[in-house]
């Protein structure tokens, strides 16, 4: 596999992992593990070759980490970014640093400013734990836009934190009295 190969693999896995499932008729069980195999022949048959071997460089070298084997390499998983509902991949709480960063574009500060970080189309809204993340998640969109979150506050009022397995931290809805523009 060659670097172009790679990426469009692991653009079909987001694809498959966090959203449709359902375009290869792959299964997911509730905590968002798909079997290997099944993934492997599925994709196969849908046009889109690849081997174990190949996964499991794609976990490996994937830039952000987004793909996690269980312990014996039979079931795959996206760590986040799932747009699916009915799958839970964190379960444990997370006290989160005083502080962490959202990058956003200056399109949607108004929005953000009357009804705060909304989770869109994903489970979560996510945050970076520095500026440099919250850049290049932002960079995505344009000119990045950088806000700081409140995060002690927003935890000592009950607000619930999780931290990916990939170091992206994860909460619900954020008022905008959190934020500091
Ligand atoms: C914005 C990538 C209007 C929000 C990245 C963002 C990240 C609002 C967009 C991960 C809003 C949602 C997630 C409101 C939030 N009104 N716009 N009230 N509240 N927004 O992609 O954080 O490469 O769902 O600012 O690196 O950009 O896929 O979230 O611009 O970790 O692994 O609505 O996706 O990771 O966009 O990115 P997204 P995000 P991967």
């Amino acid at each position: 596999m060659n670097e172009k190969e790679i990426k469009k693999i692991s653009k079909f896995l987001s694809l498959l992992l966090r959203h449709k499932p359902e375009k290869i008729d792959l299964t997911l069980d509730k905590n968002g593990w798909a079997i290997v195999e099944e993934l492997i022949n599925k994709s196969k048959k849908a046009g889109t070759l690849f081997s174990k071997e190949d996964l499991e460089l794609i976990v490996k070298t994937n830039d952000k980490q987004r793909f996690a084997f269980n312990e014996d390499k039979t079931k795959i998983r996206a760590s986040q970014g799932h747009s699916i509902q009915d799958v839970e991949i964190l379960t444990e709480t997370q006290t989160p640093p005083p502080f962490l960063y959202h990058g956003t574009v200056a399109k949607f500060i108004a929005p953000i400013k009357e009804t705060g970080l909304q989770k869109m189309n994903r489970q979560h809204v996510h945050l970076s734990l520095d500026k440099e993340t919250a850049i290049k998640v932002a960079s995505r969109r344009g000119k990045p836009v950088i806000l700081t979150i409140r995060t002690d506050e927003m935890y000592k009022e009950g607000y619930k934190f999780y931290l990916s397995e990939n170091g992206v931290w994860l909460t619900d809805n954020i008022p905008s009295h959190f934020i500091q523009f």
